[in-house]
């Protein structure tokens, strides 16, 4: 007699996952975290899981143009109760202009957050990237808002879930270009985070992995051991400083960090 069939259904299909979380994100819809039905998933399945889901989008048309960090600093990791960090992919469609608007309606439940972000002038790889290596590699730096929205009720999912789910990948938002930034010091750089013009908090470079720069060295060696490289002409997030902030039609969100400059955004309730 066959033994009685497993709870757990086994890890088989990235494909069908990937499936869901598309349609998901396409139909403003809410999944149960994939944990739920399958807690032995592990980071590596989510990994695959995530890259199914940017294949489909590529296949309609949507061109990969980097990288997002996730938990990367303790704020961030306490506010989503995820303890390390991860990576997520970037897609062009995601880009929003400074200063500009995005409509609420394409989102679910955003909430926003201030990073740095990167774009890479030369490749990196390798098992052994450092923080100076990344500077090294950088073509510039950018103050940067970064919008997720995660695909499952309330941002509550496990590490593998929200791997899968391309790190609550939804939109972003890059400041002005600072190509001079050798005399930078990244872990000693500010920021203040204002909703609706009021201080909400305030966080520092140091507080992501010791420096911002630390964060993309990571990401170039979880690539590495991916068998990929982060590429010339990258874009990379290095994770939020500070807790997100969720959004209400008509918010208005900046980031002001100092000599790196300011970069915002606001919220329309509609499609224009
Ligand atoms: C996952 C995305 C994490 C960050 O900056 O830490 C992230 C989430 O918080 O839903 O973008
Ligand atoms: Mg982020």
């Amino acid at each position: 007699m066959p033994a009685a069939s497993s709870v757990d259904p086994p890890f088989t299909d990235a494909e069908a996952l990937a499936r869901l979380l598309h349609e998901a994100e396409a139909k403003r819809q809410l999944i149960l975290p994939l944990t739920e039905r399958l807690p032995a998933l592990t980071p590596r399945e989510a990994y695959g899981i995530q890259q199914a889901l940017v294949e489909r989008s590529q296949a309609e048309g949507a061109r990969l143009v980097g990288y997002k960090l996730g938990f990367t600093s303790l704020a961030k990791q306490a506010a989503m109760g995820v303890y390390e960090p991860i990576y997520g992919t970037l897609l062009e469609g995601m880009q929003g202009v400074d200063g500009g608007s995005l409509p609420l309606d394409r989102f679910i439940h955003p909430r926003v957050e201030p990073e740095v972000a990167f774009v890479m002038g030369r490749d990196l790889s390798g098992p052994a990237v450092t923080e100076q290596d990344v500077r090294a590699a950088t073509a510039s730096l950018h103050p940067a808002l970064d919008v997720i929205d995660s695909r499952y009720e309330a941002f509550r999912f496990q590490l593998p879930d929200v791997i899968a789910d391309n790190a609550s990948g939804a939109a972003f938002v890059l400041g002005p270009a600072i190509a001079s930034f050798q005399d930078l010091d990244l872990a000693a750089l500010e920021v203040a985070f204002y909703q609706n013009g009021r201080r909400v908090s305030q966080g520092t470079g140091k507080d992501v992995m010791g420096s911002p720069a630390q964060a993309v060295a990571w990401l170039a060696r979880a690539l590495h051991a991916q068998g990929r490289i982060l590429p010339a002409g990258a874009v990379v997030l290095s994770g939020a400083l500070v807790a997100p902030l969720a959004v209400s039609a008509g918010d208005a969100f900046e980031a002001r960090f100092g000599s790196l400059g300011n970069v915002s955004l606001t919220f329309a309730p509609q499609e224009a």
